[in-house]
Order: C-alpha cells, then sequence, then structure tokens
C-alpha cells in the first residue's frame, strides 16, 4: 500500500520504473555477489528532481539507495535492504569546457569515457582513469573516491573534485559548482567518499590537467616482488610516468584464455609490471634509458597506440576473466610498500584453498585479492592487512562487504565522528542504509 502510494507520488514528479524485469537490472552487481530487491526504481532527470525524489521518499519514511553506473564491487549501490533505487544515470549534462581554468562541471550520470571524449575534444583530460570507465558514473566514482590507474600521478577522484553538488536527506540542496580555486568560506562538507550515505551526489565540478598524447607503454617480465618494488623506485622519479600496474602469471593465463590473447612475452615471469609514462615530448627515450639499467628478465615495448592497448588488456581485463570464472570475493586493500612482500609471503596460508588472483595498482601497494571458491577468508586477510599499516579498502570503498571491518583502519573516534556527522545530516537513516557505517 505505502509503495502503491509512494510509486504513485513519484511518479507526478519523475520517471519510476516497477516493472521487475527492468528493476532487476539494479539490484545486482557486475559480479553477481550482491543480489538485492527494490520495489521501484526512480530515474530522475535533473537535481530539481532528484530534490522532489528526496522529500517524497523522506515524508514517507522510505531508505534510498543512489546508484551510478553500478560497476561497483562492494555492495555500496544494492539495495540489499528492498530500499527504492534512486538511478543517477539521466544526469548526464556536461558543461562547456574551461581552458583558463582547467574545469569542467559534469553530471551526476556523466559516465567516465563520456567525459574523457568531452575534454580531449578541447586538449585537455581528466586525472582518474580506470578499466570500468565505459560504465563507471562521475556520481559513482566520487561517491566512492575511486582511484584507479594513474594515481600515482594525478592522485584520487578527491584530488581531482573542486566541488560538489548534493542533494540532502530532506530533499535540500547544497551547492558548490563555482569552480574558484580560493575560497575559504568555511570547511567542505565530506560528499567525496561518503558513499552515499551524507547526501546524494548530482554533479561535480571536476579538476582537468593537460592532454598528453605522447605516450610510452612496456610490460616488465621480474623475477619477483622485490625486483618489481626495486623496478618501481628506478622508474618513480620520472615525471612523465603515469601508470605502475602488476598481474602474475595465474591472472595472465586467466585473461589469455578469456580474450584469446597471445604471450605478451616470450617467457613466463613470476611478477609482470605495466609501465605507462607520458608527456607533451616523447617520453620513450627517458623510459628506454631507465629501463636499461633494470635488471628485468623481459622488457616489451609497445610500439603504436593499438600495441598499447593490447598490453593494457592483460591487466585491465582481470576483472572481466575472474568473473568468467565464477562469483568472487574481492578484497581491494593497500599496504605500505615495504610491507608488501612480508604480506605476499603470508596470503597464501590466509586464503585456504581458494583460488588466487591478485593484481593491482604497485605505486600505491594496492593489491586486488580475488578469490574463487573455498571459505571466505575476509577477515584474516584484512585483519592481516591492518596489522601492517595498511588499509582494508584502497579504492572500491566500503560499501557493505566491508562495514563490519571498518574498525580495522579506523579509530572509535574516528568512528564516532562518522556517525555524528551521519545523524546530523540524515538523522531518519534513508541515505544507503548498511552501506559503510557499521
Ligand atoms: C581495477 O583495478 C579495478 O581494474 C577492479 O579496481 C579490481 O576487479 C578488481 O578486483
Ligand atoms: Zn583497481
Amino acid at each position: 500500500m505505502l509503495m502503491e502510494r509512494l510509486s504513485e507520488r513519484l511518479s507526478l514528479v519523475t520517471r519510476v520504473v516497477t516493472d521487475p524485469s527492468v528493476t532487476a537490472g539494479y539490484c545486482t552487481d557486475f559480479t553477481g555477489r550482491w543480489r538485492g530487491s527494490t520495489p521501484l526504481v526512480a530515474l530522475p532527470g535533473d537535481t530539481a528532481e532528484v530534490a522532489e525524489v528526496m522529500r517524497i521518499c523522506a515524508g514517507e519514511g522510505v531508505p534510498v539507495v543512489p546508484q551510478g553506473g553500478n560497476t561497483g564491487l562492494v555492495g555500496g549501490g544494492v539495495p540489499m535492504g528492498g530500499e527504492v533505487v534512486l538511478s543517477l544515470r539521466r544526469l548526464t549534462g556536461l558543461g562547456p569546457v574551461d581552458a583558463a581554468a582547467l574545469q569542467v562541471t559534469a553530471g551526476a550520470g556523466v559516465v567516465l569515457a563520456s567525459l574523457q571524449r568531452h575534454v580531449r575534444a578541447a586538449g585537455l583530460d581528466f586525472g582518474v582513469d580506470f578499466a570500468a570507465r565505459d560504465a563507471a558514473t562521475v556520481g559513482g566514482m566520487v561517491a566512492t573516491n575511486a582511484g584507479g590507474e594513474r594515481v600515482l600521478r594525478y592522485g584520487t577522484t578527491r584530488a581531482n573534485v573542486i566541488g560538489v553538488e548534493a542533494v540532502l536527506a530532506d530533499g535540500s540542496v547544497i551547492s558548490r559548482l563555482g569552480g574558484l580555486p580560493k575560497d575559504n568560506t568555511g570547511f567542505e562538507l565530506p560528499f567525496t567518499g561518503s558513499e552515499g550515505v551524507l547526501g546524494i551526489i548530482t554533479a561535480a565540478r571536476l579538476r582537468l590537467v593537460p592532454l598528453l598524447e605522447r605516450r610510452a607503454t612496456a610490460l616488465l617480465g621480474l623475477p619477483d616482488v622485490p625486483a618489481a618494488l626495486a623496478a618501481l623506485a628506478v622508474l618513480r622519479p620520472l615525471d612523465s610516468l603515469e601508470m605502475a600496474e602488476f598481474f602474475l602469471p595465474e591472472g595472465l593465463r586467466l585473461v589469455r584464455g578469456h580474450t584469446g590473447l597471445p604471450s605478451p612475452t616470450r617467457e613466463e615471469h613470476a611478477v609482470y609490471l605495466l609501465v605507462e609514462c607520458a608527456a607533451s615530448r616523447d617520453p620513450e627515450p627517458e623510459l628506454h634509458a631507465v629501463l636499461e639499467s633494470l635488471p628485468a628478465a623481459e622488457i616489451v615495448i609497445a610500439a603504436d597506440a593499438a600495441d598499447r592497448h593490447r598490453l593494457w588488456r592483460y591487466r585491465e581485463a582481470h576483472t572481466e576473466a575472474i568473473n568468467s570464472r565464477g562469483v568472487p570475493v574481492k578484497l581491494d586493500v593497500a599496504l605500505p610498500l615495504g610491507e608488501l612482500p612480508a604480506f605476499l609471503d603470508d596470503l597464501p596460508g590466509l586464503i585456504g584453498d581458494a583460488e588466487l588472483y591478485l593484481f593491482g595498482h604497485l605505486a600505491e601497494g594496492n593489491l586486488h585479492v580475488n578469490l574463487i571458491g573455498g571459505q571466505d577468508p575476509t577477515d584474516a586477510v584484512l585483519r592481516r592487512v591492518a596489522l601492517a599499516g595498511g588499509s582494508i579498502s584502497a579504492e572500491h570503498g566500503v560499501g557493505r562487504a566491508k562495514s563490519s571491518w571498518l574498525h580495522l583502519s579506523r579509530s572509535p573516534a574516528e568512528l564516532a565522528a562518522f556517525r555524528a556527522v551521519k545523524r546530523a545530516l540524515d538523522p531518519g537513516c534513508l541515505l544507503n542504509p548498511g552501506a559503510l557505517l557499521p
């Protein structure tokens, strides 16, 4: 009865979908591990409609799960408690590129690849990039403070956001899209990285960087993780370095089986490191000079753009290749670099008989621990990460998958402050209940 009334009221102000064959697409995540249900999906077309949806849901006391491109990997955008889904996908407005200020405004529903096309046409670029670029949206990236492959150069999404517009639980709107680089009129409200529990991000003013079209990409085959870390130490001083991604032979075999790609190297190696430099002048000579100084077992250099994309594919296709093998447990963790070798030595003993696929972003010590089958070893792995001074979530967020372990990375005082902010902004706990905060 309540849902019928809600659906009727929402239909008067926005697009509403209740057909289960359509809403099902909003209830399961990419991996199939998170399967929820919803009575309805609201698809507002602008910020005013989002605000109206929130006002109506708040009036009825109905909780809402905000959702972008649904590429999240921690269940943060899945209605696990039968909540209403508020999809931001139709907020696809893209403002003009301000080349003097190096800024653009993007709606929450703008897909990363569309943002890239838009700003690249103006000779600029967005500093954040990752494999899910064709589906992930700006709102989701800001809400999760997404990381990706270029963090070593441009930082995470937080460093690339100047301001956001957000709808609060009561339907009021906060807008900080003016783009003033200097504006010390108080503190910023912490929407970036808040995973939809404090407000619904509807747009963001984004920082842009120069488009660097001269690129040099190399795949290094190395004997072990310490050798990969030694290579990283030699590469890091290059100001053109943009990417340092690693994967292992087990993942490579899976990717090759899934994609049909041939082996990228003559021989199999214990660790593969994919590095890319980008600059306005050709970065290949400096990359070459550094690589020559390395005792790498094998080095493959991309000959052209197509070859570069082929090399990326060995790394970026891991997620879909793992999915084709089964429903994975995904642990996205970060460790201090010095702790990586000992952690990796201990890992097999922590995961029991699960199949392990390990890859990630080496410069940030960001490991994507993917496990198929066996017992779920999340607790043991996350405790070991915390013991090493690491983070239980490097870049995917906490979502529903890791909220019970948040205390391993955040102190009691921090958790109390998080809860106080949550209570102040969302006293009825209507926004994304169960995500982030246990
Ligand atoms: C990546 O680095 C993403 O490709 C996904 O963060 C990682 O599938 C994963 O575990
Ligand atoms: Zn990643």
